[in-house]
């Protein structure tokens, strides 16, 4: 599909309702065992507007002291994280083309007023994977740019139920999330957005 950008795919409502509410459920799970955190930004220590966990073996965390980086436990339980759900696994499978599993499974909760700011994913070490991310709840107004900073950048509504896949050139692309619409979708009962972005952390050592 054409969108702007080499290396973008969008499958637009490929989640069904029940997809997506049992989604929702599943991430009730990982944060009963993984509550959610706010990350810091590193050197400066300001706040996320939004709040985080993960599940896999590997999740993405920040702070002041130690910056961006992939932990193997939560930064205040200390405790491993949840295994990612088999329908993330699965979903995975049919839109990522990468001969190995996910290891991370980065939650991403937006109340009405959270934003992300225009940045890299550049943490992994397995650049060659593509990011597959699931938008749940209230839609959001994506921007992204490409690679060199600079030059002109596009926006995307993400509506619940979305997948998109960045890969290839778009895997270094700067992208952000300008604002969320509220009160555009009943699936989440506080409102908001959660968004899944499931990503390959390691090189992969050997492929089945
Ligand atoms: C393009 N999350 O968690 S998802 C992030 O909606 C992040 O919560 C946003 O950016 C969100 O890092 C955007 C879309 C996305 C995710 C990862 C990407 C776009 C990407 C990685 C490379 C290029
Ligand atoms: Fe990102």
């Amino acid at each position: 599909m054409a969108l702007g950008m080499a290396g973008v795919t969008l499958y637009p409502g490929l989640l069904s309702a029940e997809a997506q509410a049992h989604l929702v459920a599943e991430v009730g799970e990982i944060k009963a065992a993984a509550p959610l955190f706010r990350p810091t930004m590193p050197k400066t220590g300001k706040a996320f507007s939004v709040q985080m966990t993960n599940a896999g073996a590997l999740g993405w965390v920040s702070d002041k002291a130690r910056g961006y980086r992939y932990e193997a436990c939560h930064p205040e339980t200390h405790a491993p994280w949840p295994d990612i759900p088999p329908p993330l696994l699965h979903l995975w499978g049919l839109v990522a083309a990468y001969p190995a599993p996910p290891e991370c499974c980065l939650v991403n909760v937006y109340d009405a007023a959270a934003k992300m700011g225009l940045h890299q994913d550049r943490d992994e070490g397995a650049m060659d994977a593509p990011v597959v991310s699931i938008s749940l709840g209230d839609t959001a107004l994506f921007r992204m740019k490409g690679e060199a900073r600079g030059g002109k950048s596009w926006s995307l509504r993400l509506t619940s139920g979305d997948v998109i896949v960045f890969g290839g050139p778009a895997r270094l692309a700067y992208h952000g999330i300008d604002r969320i619409y509220p009160g555009t979708s009943t699936l989440l009962p506080e409102g908001g957005r959660i968004n899944l972005t499931l990503r390959r952390v390691t090189t992969p050592s050997c492929v089945d």
